[in-house]
């Protein structure tokens, strides 16, 4: 079977975790968000690229959901001594040898899936991580604080401002100029479901679905998205800041809908939310079960739902 999982960073990490868990002969491609990249100290730093190939090679800091386990900070202690900045961004001495590597095979000529590829090669995650593009996209959103009307990059509003900040506008730079991947559209065209795991929907699988052709690509397929939206609170990471910023409500419901049923044939809510199952949301199929990602064993109960439920629209 072939799946087609477009990712974020650590929801989309953790429900592929349990994907994996459950069906480990499928073939999962998964279609990584890189609108959270950051050049930081000359090289380039992926967010969400790394978190799923750590979190599905073995190597993530469980407890943070994105860097390294086993990690040291003696770079980072040593760029303080310098006075550089930033240092709102932690980087560990592991994490730095992914970007130094990555940052040299760029330097190189060699694209982003290229080197996503090679990186791969050594941590093995079990799937097939393309980046939406290897052209340059990067998030960056519009504020007013003391220092007036300006744009920052995602990461320093999410990271050092921890989107305390409302966001006036959230703009992935260079989405429209971008191309998918080479494999992505194939990836898709092939898959006999994409599944939308229950990363950021405006910065994470927004962000894909912003890369021209993908989003048409995807809603021609089989589509089942689980909410990242568990009664009306997100699960983790600030999801709530980015909805408000594109006026959507923070609710299960109310991201099933943004999606559309142009895109979406079904949904998960949780049980917390089940009155969306019941009452129904036009177009699109809703299921509530529990969506709490405890472990390995609790996400792949929640893909094998996401993915029964795809399987059964299918037919
Ligand atoms: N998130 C934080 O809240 N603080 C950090 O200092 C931080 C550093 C960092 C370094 C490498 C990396 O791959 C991720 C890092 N993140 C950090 C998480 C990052 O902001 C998020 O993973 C995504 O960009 C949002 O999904």
């Amino acid at each position: 079977m072939r799946l087609v999982v477009p990712a974020g960073g650590i929801g989309g990490a953790r429900f592929l975790r349990g994907l994996r868990a459950d069906v480990p002969d499928a073939e999962v491609t998964v279609i990584g968000n890189t609108g959270d990249d950051i050049s930081l100290f000359g090289l380039r730093v992926c967010p969400d690229l790394d978190t799923v190939m750590y979190t599905l090679g073995g190597g993530i800091a469980e407890d943070r959901g994105w860097g390294r386990a086993d990690e040291t900070f003696t770079v980072r202690e040593e760029l303080a001594a310098y006075e550089v900045a930033p240092l709102w961004f932690t980087l560990g001495d592991r994490d730095f040898a992914t970007h130094i590597v990555r940052s040299q095979m760029l330097a190189a000529g060699y694209p982003l899936s290229a080197v996503t590829e090679a990186l791969c090669d050594r941590w093995r995650p079990g799937v097939r991580l393309l980046p939406m593009s290897d052209d340059r996209v990067e998030t960056h959103v519009v504020i007013e604080d003391e220092q007036g009307r300006r744009a920052v990059h995602f990461q320093e509003w999410w990271v050092r401002l921890h989107a305390e900040v409302p966001a006036e506008q959230i703009i992935a730079v260079g989405a429209e100029e971008a191309s998918p991947a080479p494999g992505v559209l194939e990836a898709i065209e092939a898959a006999d479901a994409v599944l939308l795991p229950p990363s950021n929907p405006v910065v994470s699988v927004g962000t894909i679905l912003q890369v021209p052709g993908l989003r048409e690509a995807i809603a021609g397929k089989t589509v089942v998205g689980v909410s990242p939206i568990i009664g009306d609170a997100p699960v983790r990471g600030m999801a709530d800041a980015c909805l408000t910023a594109i006026g959507v409500e923070t609710s299960a419901r109310a991201v099933a809908e943004h999606y559309g049923p142009e895109l979406l044939d079904g949904w998960l809510v949780d049980d917390a939310d089940a009155a969306v199952a019941t009452d129904g949301v036009p177009g699109i199929e809703v299921r509530a079960r529990p969506l709490y990602m405890r472990d390995t064993e609790s996400a792949a109960a929640i893909a094998k739902a996401t993915l029964d439920l795809a399987l059964e629209l299918r037919s």
